[in-house]
């Protein structure tokens, strides 16, 4: 029985990968080398710093720590901008219906995401206030496959795991919710998030 559902972001609410893409893109650019959009899949779900450290690792490049928070600073403003555009239309099929029907069901919603973009996102999106609480990359110490971000999310719902219903697009993600003793909903493909209870394509389909 759900009492609480706990929303990524990113594959599952909205197709913010494409913006992702486009700045890191841009950064490989300036660095001089290519950067594909199946190279984009290895960044899906990952925190902004070992996405740097994935994005160069394929350009075969090394920089210090400090050229590294510079690098990622400038992606970040280059995001930031792409993502300023966004709007109700960018919703996934089925988000705002799906969340509107937990609501009216008396389901708790939380967002568990590794983007600290995510409040400014869900602003954009016109949904912030369908989340009775937000968990993002500002709050978590620990990254996916990492239980942390949903374990404080359903703290702060005020449930106990075993009531709360992850939705993942990520393997990371879909490992995060399981090690956390929680059911999880694969929003993809079921010979890649084998991990999960079950998978669907979209939440339009629930
Ligand atoms: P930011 P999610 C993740 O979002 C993205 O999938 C991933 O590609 C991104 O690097 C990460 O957020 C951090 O995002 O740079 O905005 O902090 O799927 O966990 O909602
Ligand atoms: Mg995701």
């Amino acid at each position: 029985h759900m009492k609480g559902a706990i929303f990524d972001l990113d594959g599952v609410i909205v197709d913010t990968a494409k913006y992702h893409y486009l700045a890191w893109r841009s950064l490989a650019g300036e660095l001089g080398f290519p950067f594909t959009e199946q190279d984009n899949e290895r960044l899906k779900g990952v925190s902004r710093m070992r996405s740097l450290d994935i994005l160069l690792e394929i350009g075969g490049l090394e920089y210090s720590e400090a050229e590294k928070l510079a690098m990622a600073e400038k992606k970040n403003h280059l995001y930031v901008e792409y993502i300023s555009g966004l709007d109700e239309s960018e919703l996934l099929p089925g988000v705002r219906a799906y969340l509107n029907a937990l609501r009216a069901r008396g389901v708790a919603i939380a967002l568990g995401s590794a983007s600290k973009n995510a409040e400014f996102i869900l602003e954009k999106l016109n949904i912030a206030g369908l989340f009775d609480v937000v968990i993002d990359g500002n709050k978590v110490a620990r990254a996916k496959p990492d239980p942390e971000v949903f374990q404080s999310a359903c703290r702060e719902l005020g449930l106990e795991p075993q009531d709360c219903v992850v939705f993942e697009d990520a393997e990371a993600g879909v490992a995060a919710g399981k090690a956390a003793g929680m059911q999880v909903v694969g929003i993809g493909k079921p010979e890649v998030l084998k991990a999960a209870d079950l998978v669907i394509s979209g939440l339009h389909e629930l």
